[in-house]
C-alpha cells in the first residue's frame, strides 16, 4: 500500500453497521482480526438477504410471474454492480460462481481441457493459496502439462527475475494472486501480466484478498481472468465472480451442463447459451448474489481509498507494536501490503497463541492458511495471522498486544 492518505471515515458509524461486532466472547468484547478468512457483514447486506426471502423468493430467468421478474432483475443488478466494480468492458464478462475456488477450477478445467497440450507450461507463484495450486496440478496431470513455480524473496515478494527466466513460448497460463492471504504482499500484477502477454500466455489473477482493499480495473490491468469471492468483501458466503475477457470466454467450452446454460437440447445434440449464462448451469445462489450488490455499494460509498488508508494505518501500527516484542518474528515484510500481518513466537505453537487470544475475545487465524508450500519455504508449519478490516481500531490492536505480552510472560520463563 503506497498511498498514505488521511482516511475520511467515521469509525463509530461504521462499527454500528456491523451487529456481530457488538458481543462478548469468553466474557470479553469481540476483537475480530480474521478478516482475510471472511469479513463481517453490514446490516444492509443482511437486510437484502431477508428482503429477498421474505419478499420475492423465486427462481430466475425462468418464470414470467412478478416475483420471478423481480428476482431476475435484482440478480442482474448485481452483475451490473460487479461489472462497474472491476471496470470490465462488457457486462457478460461477469460470471457468477461460488467464489474464487470455483472460478479458478472453472478456468483450469474449461480452458485447460480445451486448449492445453502435452509439454505446455503453467506458471504459478510460491505465494499461492491451495485454490490457485491444486486445480492447475490436476489439469497439468491430465494434459501432461508442466507446472512451474516462481520463487519468492525472504520478505515474501515475487522474484521477478526468476519469473522472467521461467517465461517462454511454452508458457500458456500464468496464475498469481493480487495479494497474498498469508503475508499480505501486494503483487506487481500489471507487470506480471504484461510480461506474460509478451510470450502470448494468458493470465489469471486470484483477487480473493484484493477486492475489499485495492482498486481493481481489469481493463487497465489487461488480465485475461480475475476471480473474486463475495464473502471477503463484506458480502455473503457462497458466491463470487469470474471475470474473463469475452473473446476467451466465448471460445471456452461450458464447465457444467444443466439448466440455463443451454439454447436447445435434443437427445442428439445440445447448443449452448450465450455469455454469461453458458457458465451458469442450474439454479444459482440467488439470495447471496442479490445481497452482494449491497456489499459493493457499502465499499463504494466508503471509498476504497478511505478503506485502504484506514487499514494501512492499522497495519503500520500493528507492525510497529509487534516488532517491539523481542520474542515475535514477523513473517511477510514486503514493502507493499494489504492489511495482513503474520507472525510467530519462538517456542510457542501458533495454535496455543490462537487459543489463548480467543480466551481474551480476540479472533485471529492460526496454521498454514491453505498455503502449505509457502509455509514450507519459510521452514515453518504455520503462523498467527491478524488481518484488519475497515471496522477495526488501534484500541483493538492494543488489546491483542496486551494479550500477547501476557501469553509470552506466562509461557516463556
Ligand atoms: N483464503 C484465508 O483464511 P474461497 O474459499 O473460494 O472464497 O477463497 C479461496 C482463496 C483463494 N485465494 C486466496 C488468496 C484466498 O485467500 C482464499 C481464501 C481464506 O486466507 C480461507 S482459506
Amino acid at each position: 500500500m503506497n498511498a498514505v492518505l488521511t482516511p475520511k471515515i467515521d469509525i463509530e458509524k461504521i462499527r454500528g453497521e456491523f451487529p456481530i461486532l457488538h458481543q462478548q466472547i469468553n466474557g470479553k468484547p469481540l476483537v475480530y482480526f480474521d478478516n482475510a478468512a471472511t469479513n463481517q457483514k453490514p446490516k444492509r447486506v443482511i437486510k437484502a438477504l431477508t428482503d429477498y426471502y421474505q419478499g420475492y423468493n423465486a427462481n430466475i430467468h425462468r418464470g414470467i410471474h412478478t416475483l420471478a421478474e423481480k428476482a431476475t432483475s435484482a440478480y442482474e443488478d448485481t452483475r451490473v454492480a460487479m461489472w462497474k466494480f472491476i471496470n470490465a468492458q462488457h457486462v457478460e464478462e461477469i460470471i457468477f460462481t461460488s467464489g474464487v475456488t470455483e472460478s479458478i477450477n472453472l478456468v483450469a478445467s474449461s480452458y485447460g481441457r480445451a486448449f492445453l497440450k502435452e509439454g505446455d507450461e503453467i506458471i504459478i507463484s510460491g505465494l499461492e493459496h491451495h485454490s490457485n495450486i491444486v486445480p492447475w496440478q490436476m489439469i497439468a496431470e491430465e494434459k501432461k502439462a508442466i507446472l512451474k513455480v516462481i520463487s519468492i524473496t525472504p520478505a515474501g515478494e515475487i522474484d521477478l527475475d526468476h519469473y522472467k527466466k521461467l517465461l517462454s513460448d511454452r508458457t500458456k497460463i500464468v496464475a498469481v494472486n493480487h495479494a497474498s492471504n498469508s503475508l499480505g504482499t501486494i503483487n506487481p500484477v500489471k507487470e506480471i501480466i504484461s510480461m506474460a502477454h509478451a510470450v502470448e500466455a494468458f493470465v489469471l489473477i486470484d483477487g480473493a484478498q484484493a477486492s475489499a482493499h485495492l482498486p481493481i480495473d481489469v481493463q487497465d490491468l489487461d488480465c485475461d481472468f480475475y476471480c473474486i469471492s463475495s464473502h471477503k468483501m463484506y458480502g455473503p458466503t457462497g458466491t463470487g465472480i469470474l471475470y474473463g475477457k469475452k473473446k476467451l470466454l466465448e471460445k471456452m467450452p461450458p464447465y457444467m451442463g444443466g439448466g440455463e446454460m443451454i439454447k436447445d437440447v435434443t437427445f442428439a445434440k445440445t447448443t449452448y447459451n450465450d455469455l454469461p449464462y453458458k457458465f451458469e448451469a442450474g439454479t444459482p445462489n440467488i439470495a447471496d448474489v442479490v445481497a452482494l450488490k449491497e456489499a459493493v455499494l457499502f465499499i463504494n460509498e466508503l471509498g476504497k481509498e478511505n478503506i485502504a488508508a484506514h487499514e494501512h494505518n492499522l497495519l503500520q501500527y500493528a507492525t510497529a507494536k509487534l516488532s517491539a516484542l523481542p520474542q515475535v518474528k514477523l513473517i511477510g515484510t514486503a514493502s507493499n501490503k494489504v492489511s495482513v500481518q503474520s507472525f510467530i513466537i519462538d517456542r510457542i505453537h501458533p495454535f496455543d497463541i490462537g487459543q489463548m487470544l480467543d480466551a481474551r475475545g480476540i479472533a485471529v487465524r492460526t496454521g498454514h492458511h491453505c498455503t502449505q508450500p509457502l509455509m514450507d519455504s519459510f521452514g515453518i508449519e504455520g503462523t498467527v495471522r491478524a488481518s484488519f478490516a475497515v471496522y477495526n481500531t488501534r484500541e483493538e490492536i492494543d488489546q491483542m498486544i496486551e494479550g500477547l505480552k501476557r501469553i509470552i510472560g506466562f509461557l516463556i520463563k
